[in-house]
């Protein structure tokens, strides 16, 4: 990558993206967020890539921006967020919901801010029992970004998306688990061979299904009933056609573990 702040690596059909600024909790500069996008067009122009795993360095996941990465303070000249949002967070957040594949969060440590909901745009939230969820934007008087007044109230429900973003109290990963914000919560001692046998699971799945299975349900947050049983024709229609298909049904009948491609 341009920028060591982001790592790296794609082996065995899983690219592993690492947020690396761990002595400011992964928090995101200018900079970082340019190498985030340089490795996610990376992930999209490699076919053997299968699936996507986010995770921050060191202690936490991620703390948002990195608040002083620009001059703010009392008097100072105003800044234009909403570039910073256009430019950055919002194509970020866009990127990950649209990427055919499953995109794995490995929630290591506090994600708060920005930090919190991109995690919340991935397809599958894993936390680490000690990582914390926090909606840390009233503190500074901001609104959450990065989808979190979409996802925060589809997830969780209004009262509870309320009082967190109201509030930006500490909650814990197993409380988000709970609340339906999150698929896991591990206990530390668990939680890189629980996040590495879901990775690998994923890497060997019929992957043009789970591509469909993503957006068929993105889609259903906007569609009634009707249309969204014409979407589960559609992309049934398509993957009847696939090589993935063919092989389950086979190893099925057989008896045998499948052989998966992808394709
Ligand atoms: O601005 C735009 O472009 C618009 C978009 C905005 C998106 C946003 O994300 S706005 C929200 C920004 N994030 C925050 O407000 C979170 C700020 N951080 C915190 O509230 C706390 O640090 C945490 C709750 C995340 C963790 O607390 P704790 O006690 O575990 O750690 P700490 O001691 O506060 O932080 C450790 C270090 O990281 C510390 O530096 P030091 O004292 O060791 O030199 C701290 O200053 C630094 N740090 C943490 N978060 C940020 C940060 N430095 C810069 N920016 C941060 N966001």
């Amino acid at each position: 990558m341009s920028d060591d702040s982001i790592l790296f690596e794609a082996r065995d059909g899983v690219a592993r993206i690492t947020l690396n600024r761990p002595d400011r909790l992964n928090s995101f500069t200018a900079a970082m967020h340019g190498a985030l996008r340089e490795a996610l067009e990376r992930v999209k122009g490699d076919p053997a890539t299968r699936v996507v795993l986010l995770t921050g360095a060191g202690r936490g996941f991620c703390a948002g921006q990195d608040l002083a990465d620009r001059a703010v303070a009392p008097g100072a000249a105003p800044v234009d967020l909403g570039e910073s949002i256009e430019r950055n967070y919002r194509p970020l957040v866009l990127a990950l919901r649209a990427l055919p594949l499953p995109v794995v969060c490995a929630v290591n440590g506090v994600a708060a801010g920005a930090g919190a909901n991109i995690a919340l745009a991935c397809d599958i939230v894993v936390a680490t029992k000690s990582a914390s969820f926090v909606q840390a934007f009233c503190k500074i008087g901001l609104i959450p970004d990065s989808g979190g007044t979409y996802f925060l109230p589809r997830l969780a429900g209004t009262a509870r998306a309320m009082g967190l973003a109201m509030l930006g109290d500490r909650l814990t990963a197993e409380q988000a688990a709970q609340w339906g914000l999150i698929w896991r919560c591990v206990e530390d001692g668990e939680f890189t061979a629980v996040v590495e046998a879901l990775v690998a699971q994923l890497a060997q799945a019929p992957t043009r299904g789970l591509g469909a299975i993503k957006r068929a349900l993105h889609a259903a947050e906007r569609n009634l009933l009707e249309a969204q049983l014409d979407v589960e024709r559609d992309f049934q229609r398509e993957l009847g056609n696939s090589d993935d298909y063919r092989e389950g049904v086979a190893a099925f009948l057989a008896k045998r573990p499948p052989h998966f491609t992808g394709r």
